[in-house]
């Protein structure tokens, strides 16, 4: 097979990618290891960056997600048992939040692929990159037991922390950044009304989050010991701790209810850079993962891949002035959520060697934060997502 954009993974990174290129009419082929109802089947991230908003609506993906999806004007953070530091984002920075799962722009993508005919072979197993430093890469694997090459001019590494393309990069040339949290986050879905805000938790029995992903399912999280399994934590064990965590005012507004989804996330930060070798460019998980306090993880895939349709498409029409910055532009976005994603960690968690030193250190700073205008500025708009580069060329 012949295409100009060979696209390694159909996740949001590389379905996203394959929407804008198939708009803008560059020639691609997306190879998935997994099932289709497997991609589908993962529970991941709940809130967008109206950054990110406004790309799924700018590329006719946005119409479900207007009707489903909940606006958040605030962030808030509880501390101290009782406290309740709540921050406009709109009032400070202009910019909402969107909660929307990640579950549905995964559908909403496949719906659209499946309407304008993108070419995806699910369950292509030994995908691998060949020649990627020549004018003539291709993309071997297998489907159907059958061994396919695609020829092609570029190669998309969209599949993730554990996919090949990051691999492919000799470890002579990758410069890799790694810091994991000595804990995770256990997570439920519950099919109950959820609270109407987006709320962090910093207390000393550890962190916790009230989130959502529609007006009858609730996404809840606690963090937990990196031994734990999910067989260690009961319904009631997660509720009780839960409650044991945030104020008693929304506890009180809180249903519990059977969890119909249980799982523990591992917390970490990892860059790869660069994030082009040749003709293979990197995307989403692939190349970066943030710890999901930020909520950066789903939202810097799309900047990353905002950033590498734009060069694409450029190209194809006589100029590589943004492939050859794609890497450098992405990177400053992916340090950016990386610090922030930290700083939010930090503030939020309590570490296995924390001390009461520590712990009214962190309940010092939000006291600041909940003072300072400045401060929920910063907050803001990061969290909301800085603008993107592609923005301020326009
Ligand atoms: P993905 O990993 O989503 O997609 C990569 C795709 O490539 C997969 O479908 C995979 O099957 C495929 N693939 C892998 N190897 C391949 C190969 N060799 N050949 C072909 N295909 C291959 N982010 C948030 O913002 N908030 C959250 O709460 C949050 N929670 C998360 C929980 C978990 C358990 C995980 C793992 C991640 C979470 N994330 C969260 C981050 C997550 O949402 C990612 O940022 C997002 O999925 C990135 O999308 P992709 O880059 O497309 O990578
Ligand atoms: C979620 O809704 O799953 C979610 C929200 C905010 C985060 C992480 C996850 O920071």
């Amino acid at each position: 097979m012949r295409t100009q954009v060979a696209i390694i993974g159909a996740g949001p990174a590389g379905m996203l990618l394959s929407r804008i290129l198939g708009r803008a009419g560059v020639e691609h082929i997306v190879l998935e290891r997994q099932t289709r109802d497997h991609v589908l089947g993962r529970i991941r991230a709940g809130v967008l960056e109206w950054g990110t908003v406004e790309t799924l609506r700018d590329h006719g993906l946005g119409a479900r997600m207007d009707r489903e999806g909940h606006v958040h004007e605030t962030i808030n953070i509880a501390w101290r048992g009782q406290e309740l530091l709540s921050v406009d984002t709109h009032d400070r920075v202009g910019k909402r939040m969107m909660a929307y799962g990640q579950t549905n722009i995964q559908e909403d993508l496949y719906e659209a692929a499946d309407a304008s005919g993108a070419e995806i072979f699910f369950e292509a197993s030994d995908v691998q990159p060949n020649g990627v430093t020549t004018d003539s890469p291709w993309v071997s694997f297998t489907h159907g037991g059958v061994g396919q090459r695609i020829d092609c001019d570029f190669v998309a590494g969209c599949d993730g922390f554990h996919g090949a393309s990051r691999l492919t990069i000799p470890e002579s040339v990758r410069r890799e950044y790694e810091k994991v949290c000595p804990f995770g986050w256990l997570g439920i879905l519950s099919e109950t009304p959820p609270l109407p805000i987006l709320m962090y938790a910093n207390h000393e029995r550890g962190f916790a989050l009230c989130s959502m992903r529609n007006p009858m399912l609730s996404r809840y999280y606690v963090q937990c010991s990196m031994e734990d399994t999910v067989d260690d934590w009961s319904d009631d064990r997660f509720w009780n701790e839960l409650f044991a965590r945030i104020p008693n005012e929304q506890a009180d507004q809180i249903q519990t209810g059977p969890s119909i989804e249980k799982s523990i996330a591992p917390l970490r930060s990892f860059v790869s850079e660069p994030m082009r070798y040749g003709n293979l460019f990197l995307a989403g998980d692939a190349a970066h993962i943030v710890p999901p306090t930020g909520a950066k993880g789903l939202n810097l895939a799309v900047s990353d891949v905002r950033y590498l349709s734009r060069a694409f498409v450029s190209h194809y029409q006589g100029d590589d002035r943004y492939l050859e910055s794609y890497s450098e532009m992405a990177l400053r976005r992916v340090w950016g959520a990386m610090r922030f994603s930290w700083w939010l960690t930090l503030l939020l968690h309590r570490f296995p060697d924390q001390t009461d030193f520590d712990q009214r250190a962190q309940e010092q700073e939000i006291s600041y934060l909940a003072g300072s205008e400045a401060a929920q500025i910063a907050m803001s708009e990061q969290y909301v997502g800085l603008p993107y580069e592609d923005q301020e060329d326009a």
